[in-house]
């Protein structure tokens, strides 16, 4: 029911044959992700992951925010994405604000990214443990996103359908949850996606 979006990344690319896909852990730079959830047979599988009022969501819009008065506003294009570094320094969401907006994975598993002007890191959250994977295969290039290692839970939100919220694997334990790989394609280019992702100042 969701939309897939794992059209060939990079149709040129010469991965013709269906040879065993390489994993390359890529040094910095980091650069922009969109994240996409691939859990072939589940409901989530090829769900949009998308910045929703503080958390990543599966089948909600994301939420955006921009001063149009001092700003273009349209020239973002509020795609959710994230950027990830390898040098171990964390991820954040590729926001424009002054100040960026940091992600982290909270005490219960969720993952979280903090206001604009707040840096707002919940203090059990956890900042430090995503890593990028490139994958090689024959079909499409993607990074693959994990956090201590381990891959992630869409667990389903109470009172939303077809709504589920993005947890850690290596932290949350919640029942009920989908788990999923988290694929990312490279979008845009330094240009930020969105002014910034709305959040709320106050977090747990
Ligand atoms: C992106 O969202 C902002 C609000 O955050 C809005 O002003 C802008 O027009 C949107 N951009 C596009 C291309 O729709
Ligand atoms: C993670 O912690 C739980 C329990 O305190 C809160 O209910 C969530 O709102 C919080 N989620 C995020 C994204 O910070």
């Amino acid at each position: 029911m969701f939309t897939k979006s794992f059209a060939p990344l990079v149709a040129t690319l010469a991965f013709a044959s269906a040879a065993p896909a390489p994993a390359v852990i890529p040094q910095d730079p980091p650069y922009y992700l969109k994240p996409t959830a691939r859990a072939p047979g589940t409901a989530v599988d090829g769900g949009v992951l998308n910045a929703v009022n503080g958390g990543l969501f599966i089948g909600q819009d994301t939420t955006t925010d921009c001063p149009g008065s001092v700003y273009p506003c349209d020239t973002f294009t509020n795609i959710t994405a994230i950027t990830v570094s390898n040098s171990g320094s964390g991820a954040s969401m590729d926001a424009y604000v002054p100040g960026g907006q940091i992600a982290y994975i909270n005490a219960t598993g969720e993952f979280g990214y903090t206001a604009a002007h707040a840096q707002n890191v919940p203090s059990t959250a956890t900042q430090k443990g995503f890593t990028r994977i490139e994958v090689f295969g024959p079909r499409e290039t993607y990074a693959t996103v994990t956090f201590k290692g381990s891959n992630w839970l869409a667990c389903p939100v109470e009172g939303a359908a077809s709504v589920y919220q993005v947890n850690a694997a290596a932290v949350a334990s919640k029942t009920g949850c989908v788990g999923f790989e988290m694929a990312a394609i490279e979008v845009g280019s330094s240009e930020p996606q969105a002014y910034e992702y709305v959040a709320p100042y106050t977090v747990s």
